[in-house]
């Protein structure tokens, strides 16, 4: 039997982050292996933000480069740059027409991240529909998302739905994969705030670069509540709570055991504890990343591979839907 397809991507917009690697690129090391995979650096997601040109081109490669640290096998699975397969951008188009403004007003994301904008650009308006063609386009089964994409996959289901009702059946219908041990890691400075990689005050996060020392120095400046005893208690102790949502995922150890094993103890015992579970998961991704990040051939090489098989697949479902919409097909 064909193995389903799984697809996920990250917008290449800040330094990846503990956050993303909890919940996203850990995951994803795992489904791997049992589904064919295509991971997705979305650069065109990333414009919605401003960006500078020359950060963008590198960030996209250093971010292949930390996949593939992260343990993404490039020659198993298809790592593509959204803006080398064109079909994400056209099928985005035909899809805006199959979706409602109302719809995108109800976005929970475009509202947060609209709030302290000036000058709203429509693109970080009509992003969940660019995010709906990413997925269709591959006819993909499976979508892993965090708590935060729940909402965009749903009109991605819609829309497809939608379409299908309106001509024949073109998109298969993605299913949300929820992970098991998802959690929602939050910022070290304002707890109540998820962490974000783009977030411009580097105390909030832990890069996946960052060096042992400055890791260590980022957990211990982080927010941690009154009171001495360690227990996890969102409500009341947000900070302490995703310094414990951090070591659990990084260890798989329960809840349980982890206030056992530091009852009694102090915040700067568990704190240093958990710098050293951080620096053991991260510095052999740093040093994978160091040496694949000299070899810009290799990445290139990848990620040609990837679009090249990308652009095959997704050649199918575009044209399906240029002929169900009525274009004229050109002479070949
Ligand atoms: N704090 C987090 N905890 C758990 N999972 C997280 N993800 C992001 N932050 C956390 C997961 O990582 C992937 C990143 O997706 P994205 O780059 O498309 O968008 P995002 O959710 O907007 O991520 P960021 O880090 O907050 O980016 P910026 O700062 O650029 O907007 C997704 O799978 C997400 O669930």
């Amino acid at each position: 039997m064909d193995k389903k397809t799984i697809l996920s991507g990250i917008q290449p917009s800040g330094n990846l982050c503990i956050g993303n690697y909890i919940g996203a690129l850990k995951h994803w090391n795992k489904l791997q292996k049992d589904y064919e995979s295509i991971f997705l650096v979305v650069d065109m997601h990333a414009i919605t933000t401003n960006q500078v040109p020359s950060e963008l081109r590198k960030r996209c490669l250093s971010f292949v480069a930390q996949y593939i640290a992260c343990g993404i096998n490039p020659e198993k699975n298809d790592i593509i740059i959204q803006s080398h397969n064109s079909h994400h951008a056209e099928l985005m188009w035909i899809l805006s027409c199959f979706t409602y403004q109302g719809e995108l007003s109800r976005m929970t994301q475009y509202k947060s991240k609209s709030k302290n904008l000036k000058n709203i650009n429509t693109g970080l308006f009509t992003y969940p529909i660019l995010m709906a063609a990413d997925i269709l386009l591959y006819q993909a089964d499976l979508v892993p998302v965090g708590s935060d994409q729940k909402q965009h996959l749903e009109l991605s289901r819609d829309i497809a739905q939608r379409f299908n009702k309106h001509y024949t059946d073109t998109f298969k219908i993605p299913e949300p994969f929820i992970p098991k041990n998802g959690s929602r890691i939050m910022s070290l400075q304002n707890p109540n705030n998820k962490m974000s990689k783009s977030d411009s005050n580097s105390n909030n996060i832990i890069s996946l670069l960052d060096d042992p020392n400055l890791i260590r120095k980022k957990i211990n400046r982080a927010v941690t509540d009154s009171g001495s005893e360690l227990t996890f208690d969102k409500k009341n102790k947000p900070g302490l709570s995703n310094l414990i949502t951090i070591y659990k995922a990084l260890t798989s150890d329960s809840i349980d055991v982890i206030e056992k094993r530091f009852l009694g103890k102090m915040y700067s015992h568990f704190k240093s504890d958990l710098a050293d579970i951080i620096i053991e998961t991260l510095s052999p991704i740093r040093d994978e990343y160091n040496m694949l990040i000299k070899d810009k051939d290799y990445l290139m090489k990848i990620l040609a591979k990837g679009s090249n098989n990308g652009f095959r697949k997704s050649r199918n479902t575009i044209s399906k839907v240029y002929r169900k919409v009525g274009f004229l097909p050109k002479l070949k």
